[in-house]
């Protein structure tokens, strides 16, 4: 009997220290130029980790009604944002609902998160495009000339490039790095979890006829 009591308790320890699934990110193509790379005038390389010719996914005002196109989340995840650099004159901002990026002034706060559910992730470029604003909506709409493209670390984890249309088409006008967070347990699942295991030893304790000892 006290092996089985040991077998539950190490069962319990087990189940809550098993990974929970995280969702992922994924990346719609369609419209968009899965062959593409980075150019030479690529100019933001220490930040960002990326360098001439790596791959990434590009999307421009083409990429309009061929169909899905840009990143979505899997499943309800904790997600955080993180403004890398810009080499752009152009002033240009990334916002999704939980805050903003803009490159002039630089911001302050370089990072923030966002409990997010499944679906394609809500974030905007914008650029005042020097007396010609535009914007670009991830996976909705985007304005001529405007591009980004998507650079793919991981399955939980992409950088945003975004092409303010001045022409140099070297997408380092704004670079937001996007990540996935495992997803937490909720607070009540830990309670849950408690109860559970202390209702088991008040069972083995009445069972053994209240001897605590
Ligand atoms: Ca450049
Ligand atoms: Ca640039």
């Amino acid at each position: 009997m006290k092996n089985k009591f040991l077998g539950l308790v190490v069962g319990g320890m087990l189940l809550i220290a098993a990974p929970v699934q995280a969702a992922v990110l994924t990346v719609a193509t369609a419209g968009g130029d899965t062959t593409a790379t980075l150019g030479g005038n690529f100019s933001l390389s220490a930040e960002t980790g990326l360098n001439n010719g790596d791959s990434i996914v590009l999307f421009d005002s083409t990429t309009i009604g061929g169909g899905a196109f840009g990143v979505s989340l899997s499943g309800a995840a904790k997600v955080t944002f993180e403004y890398l650099g810009s080499e752009a004159g152009f002033t240009n901002s990334f916002t999704t609902g939980a805050g903003s990026f803009t490159n002039h002034p630089a911001p302050g706060l370089t990072q923030f998160s966002d409990d997010l559910i499944a679906g394609l992730l809500d974030f905007t470029l914008a650029t005042n495009g020097d007396g010609a604003p535009g914007s670009i909506v991830n996976g909705i709409s985007i304005n001529s000339p405007l591009s980004y493209a998507i650079a793919v670390l991981s399955d939980t984890s992409v950088i945003v490039l975004f092409g303010d249309g001045a022409g140099d088409l070297d997408f380092d006008d704004l670079a937001v790095k996007i990540t996935v967070s495992q997803v937490p347990l909720p607070p009540a699942v830990w309670l849950l979890i408690s109860a559970i295991l202390g209702l088991v030893t008040f069972t083995r304790i009445r069972r053994n006829g209240g001897q605590l000892a």
